[in-house]
């Protein structure tokens, strides 16, 4: 279980939208470690983060104008159950980005949502407690993270230059909310087999990439083919043929060609 490692130390706003309850504050470390502390159905979103995270201690740049949200979710029951949330909230959003008309996006597995070989956006998801998840996400939209990092030069998308017409902050939040939530209810009334199904139609063509296994220094490429319907990714290699990994068994994967 992760640590509670923030609270609000400022007045934010709060609002209520189609079942969730959004709070709005102007400067966070994380709006993860934040969110990890509240009930199910808030969300969390910070105009700028300091200590924005990534997966496995690496940084998020989160400078003005881009979405930094987190929201709570119910994981009721075993907790292995829940182990393909990530994947489901990776299809949650790409498919509320694509419903905004944001055209030619793909996924990289597990959820980043990619432009060709530029990251749009980034997914954390976070256990704080044993009946919640945080799902976590960072959208570029109006920032410029290269700026703040110039090793990004080159490798991130923003949704300002991908969408037509004048979306707010608050307007994208509101989409990705809505969809996070019937993702949610298509899990438990119907499983996750159905949104495997969908996303093996996004991550594009088969690639070579290059893995490393949680807990462990080496590194061995493969050939990706998506995930099966229990969520665990399907690599394909010379030496071991056809393998299957579930999620929590890599700890990165990084795409070759
Ligand atoms: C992720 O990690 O992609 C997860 C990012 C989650 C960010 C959200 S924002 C709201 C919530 N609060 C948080 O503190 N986090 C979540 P990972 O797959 O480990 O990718 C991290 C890598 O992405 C870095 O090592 C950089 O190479 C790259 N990166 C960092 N900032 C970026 C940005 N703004 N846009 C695109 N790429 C970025």
């Amino acid at each position: 279980m992760m640590p509670l490692v923030e609270s609000f130390t400022e007045e934010t706003t709060s609002y209520v939208n189609e079942g969730w309850t959004i709070r709005v504050a102007d400067e966070l470390r994380s709006t993860n470690s934040i969110a990890g502390r509240l009930p199910p159905w808030t969300a969390v979103r910070a105009r700028v983060q300091t200590d924005g995270r990534g997966r496995t201690g690496r940084y998020w740049v989160s400078d003005e104008g881009g979405l930094w949200l987190s929201a709570v979710v119910p994981c009721p029951g075993e907790r292995a159950k829940w182990s393909i949330l990530p994947l489901a909230a990776g299809w949650a959003f790409i498919t509320a980005l694509e419903k905004l008309g944001v055209k030619n996006l793909r996924l990289r597995w597990p959820n980043d949502i990619m432009v060709g070989r530029r990251k749009l956006a980034g997914l954390l998801v976070e256990r704080y407690t044993e009946q919640t998840a945080v799902v976590g996400i960072g959208v570029n939209v109006f920032n410029h993270p290269e700026r703040g990092e110039p090793e990004l030069s080159g490798a991130t998308a923003r949704l300002a230059d991908l969408l037509e017409g004048n979306y707010t902050l608050d307007d994208i939040t509101q989409v990705l909310l809505h969809s996070l939530r019937a993702a949610h209810a298509t899990l438990l009334e119907k499983g996750f087999a159905v949104i495997a199904d969908e996303l093996n139609h996004r991550w594009g063509k088969p690639r070579l990439v290059c893995v490393t296994l949680t807990g462990r220094d080496e590194t061995f490429s493969g050939q990706f083919h998506g995930i099966d319907s229990h969520g665990r990714l399907q690599l394909a290699t010379p030496r071991e043929g056809f393998q299957l990994y579930d999620p929590t068994q890599i700890e990165l994967l990084r795409e070759l060609e």
